[in-house]
């Protein structure tokens, strides 16, 4: 006797899929079906389901898309086992969530038997990082009733706000579900009218604690996009209508399982309430929420309680009862007030913020103000600094520029305002600048004006897949693609050295501005440095005029960090060894890349190895070496253009690829230079080096003119006069 049915739709995202199979498999499900019903899919998920060898499946493949209801109907339909449970295909289980369930089912037969659904854009390796998350920690049964505690998780107490009823994460005995069935023209919501037809069969209830089920919002907004994401017109509309439906079907009966389903309902809006639509009301440029959205929200406050509220939050809801909008500003206006001052304690740096949103961002606009930030603000370097160089030596009378300059240590040549991050005298010059000329993504905390121009010029053609061109997001904000697209949004130009770039660049951040293919100003100077500029580089450096130079230029790994925000890097580059088989004729400078956080310590090399990972402009030292090391960073595009050696020391290939970025290009087979693994192989290829060369110098070729074909010293005058000449 099948004791579970799982009835799992499934139509997109085969990522997603294998968290939720993998979620299954890790269950110990005895006497369970899973009925998988594979509609309308446009990837092959034969071979993944074919993985699952422990999973009793019965896979249903309908070649249009059935929509939601239709797909679990069909489930329904050959459903055999005493408890129906529904697991949509793009969510996952995290630890034993269906087997508590199933347990508390095995020990009390209760009709209904749910756990908790916690929205999530984490993929399912790193859902532990969505529960150290303070304000989304699970509910907690306390004091509750099973019944009561049951009713709020079926409710959602700590969901997202529109979803009031859900079948998911439930197990529902099949003989009271009967021959009711999802309204199949319906593609938002169905399962309030399904639950609401089976609730009056629905005798005994019990809530599982911590027994949790990852309800996933789409980490990729355009590739997969979810249903509570889709774009529906006065969507809160429909959630407060199915909310009053709700309620309407269950006002006038007694039962006390129907006052406890309503105050649980009624409990959440008044949650969402402040947690949301206050806010709405008050500040959303969107009148309807001063509307008709707030006629809907102000009649159902009327179920609200004034349990557990302070006396203003009780006032408040008074004022949202009776309509009151004068008096609901108020108190909204004060609760905000207070909120940021509270901020502002926390993190002083929201004052200066505050004045920028609310003051400077409302002076204004110096129309020949050019505000430049490179790499965050650490560095004078990259295409910023050649546009930066150009333009004052063209235009110096006409644009005043204001650098970004966080540490002291950076001389930027013609002297110009320099604010250091996120100082009010930064908040300033950004609000009233004309341009935004920038190599990274703008910081999220910055609002574009109207009238203001952003210049992007990105940071290097790049190998490390990107945002929207990512599948699984390992380590940076689940919700980095959104960002991303937000980012891109803002832009008026942006710039890029090749067609590769520019067609990666517009995918990866769903771009389709303009693009300025330029080159890279950065680049400029590999064309037009003299000797004597090599010469002064190197003196500058203080380093031996005698011997050759190598440069080692690694990237950052993702996985690799002390803590958020700082990335350490250990070399894995046994510069002993090199000093014993090349120091005679070599040096060897050594370049961290800008995120990381830690110094090397190169003393038992030194007079070898030269730590120059505080060097402004990664170019000039380009520029002095006659050979180049790296990894999977971007600086051998541009080293490219010297034709000079380069090396791949890809000790952790297979990690980098496979798990934590993967690349654009097949770096085993399309870069100019060979791959190594080991200290030993990188020795033997340096002192091998001229057969290197030639070995590679075809597809060196081949390399240069696919992405260095642009460069010729000039882009900086071509991004010029193209954004700021006459
Ligand atoms: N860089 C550097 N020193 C390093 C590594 C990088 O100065 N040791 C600079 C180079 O200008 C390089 C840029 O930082 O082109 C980007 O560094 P990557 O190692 O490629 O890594 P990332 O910052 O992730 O950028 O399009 C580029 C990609 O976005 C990669």
């Amino acid at each position: 006797m099948t004791f579970i049915s799982i009835i799992t739709p499934f139509r997109k995202g085969k990522r997603y899929l294998k968290d939720c199979l993998d979620g299954l498999a890790e269950q110990n499900l005895e006497d369970t079906e899973i009925i998988l019903i594979l509609n309308g899919i446009t990837e092959d998920v034969d071979d993944l389901i074919a993985g699952y060898t422990g999973l009793n499946l019965i896979v249903k493949n309908y070649p249009e898309e059935l929509g939601p209801s239709r797909a679990r109907n069909e489930g329904l339909d050959i459903a055999g086992g005493k408890y129906v449970y529904f697991l949509d295909g793009d969510d996952y289980h995290y630890g034993g969530g269906l087997d508590m369930l199933s347990e508390a089912a095995r020990k009390s037969d209760a009709d209904f038997i749910n756990g908790e659904r916690i929205n999530t854009a984490f993929i399912r390796e790193r859902f532990d990082e969505q529960l150290q998350k303070k304000n989304r920690q699970p509910l907690k049964k306390g004091k509750l009733s099973d019944m009561e505690y049951s009713l709020k998780l079926l409710v959602g107490d700590k969901t997202n706000s529109n979803e009031v009823l859900s079948v998911l994460h439930a197990l529902i005995k099949r003989d009271i579900i009967g021959n009711t069935r999802f309204i199949e023209d319906k593609r938002y919501h169905a399962d309030y009218d399904f639950m609401m037809e089976i609730f009056d069969g629905l005798d005994t209830f019990i809530g599982v604690e911590d027994a949790l089920y990852a309800k996933r919002t789409s980490d990729d907004p355009i590739k997969l996009t979810s249903l509570n994401q889709e774009k529906k017109k006065d969507s809160f509309l429909i959630y407060c209508d199915e909310y009053n439906r709700v309620l309407n079907s269950i006002k006038s009966k007694p039962d006390e399982k129907y006052r406890l389903l309503k105050r649980a309902m009624a409990d959440k809006f008044r949650k969402s309430y402040f947690s949301d639509f206050a806010n709405k009301f008050y500040a959303s440029p969107n009148k309807k929420w001063r509307g008709k959205y707030f006629d809907a929200m102000s009649d159902i406050s009327k179920d609200f309680t004034l349990d557990n509220l302070s006396w203003k939050d009780k006032k408040e809801i008074q004022a949202l009862q009776k309509k009151d909008k004068k008096t609901l500003r108020r108190f909204i206006k004060v609760r905000r007030i207070y909120r940021k001052i509270k901020a502002i304690k926390k993190d002083p740096w929201k004052f200066d913020h505050t004045l920028y949103t609310k003051f400077y961002n409302k002076r204004p606009i110096n129309e020949n103000q050019i505000f430049i930030e490179s790499f965050r603000g650490d560095f004078y370097t990259d295409s910023p600094k050649y546009i930066y160089e150009y333009l004052m030596k063209h235009y110096g009378d006409k644009y005043e520029c204001v650098w970004v300059k966080n540490n002291s240590e950076t001389v930027i040549p013609g002297n110009p305002k320099t604010v250091k991050r996120f100082t009010r005298d930064y908040y300033k010059a950004v609000a009233q600048s004309k341009y935004w000329l920038i190599n990274t993504r703008q910081p999220g905390r910055l609002k574009k004006r109207k009238g203001q121009v952003i210049v992007s010029t990105w940071h290097g053609t790049p190998l490390k897949r990107l945002g929207f061109d990512q599948e699984n997001i390992h380590m940076d904000n689940p919700r980095s693609k959104s960002a991303y697209r937000k980012d891109s949004k803002q832009w008026d130009y942006l710039i890029s050295p090749n067609r590769f770039t520019t067609n990666v660049l517009r995918s990866s951040f769903a771009y389709d501005g303009k693009v300025l293919e330029t080159g890279y100003p950065r680049n400029d100077i590999l064309y037009n440095a003299t000797e004597s500029d090599v010469a002064q580089i190197k003196r500058n450096l203080n380093i031996p005029l005698d011997k050759k130079i190598i440069l080692y230029a690694p990237t950052w790994r993702d996985d690799e960090s002390f803590d958020v925000g700082k990335v350490k890097f250990e070399l894995k580059l046994d510069l002993a060894k090199l000093k014993e088989a090349l120091g005679d004729e070599y040096i060897i400078l050594v370049r961290t890349h800008y995120f990381i956080a830690n110094r090397l310590d190169l003393s038992d090399v030194e007079g070898f190895a030269y730590d120059v990972s505080r060097y402004d402009d990664i170019a000039e030292l380009y520029l002095i070496s006659d050979m180049l090391i790296t990894d999977y960073s971007s600086v051998f595009f541009d080293f490219a253009n010297l034709r000079r050696p380069i090396l791949y020391y890809t000790y952790d290939l297979d990690k980098y690829e496979n798990v934590l970025r993967g690349f654009y290009i097949d770096i085993r087979s399309e870069v100019p230079g060979p791959l190594l693994y080991t200290t030993e192989e990188v020795i033997d290829a340096v002192e091998n080096i001229d057969d290197i060369t030639e070995k590679y110098s075809e597809k060196y070729d081949e390399f240069y003119d696919r992405f260095c074909y642009i460069e010729d010293g000039n882009a900086s005058k071509r991004i010029v006069e193209e954004i700021w000449g006459e």
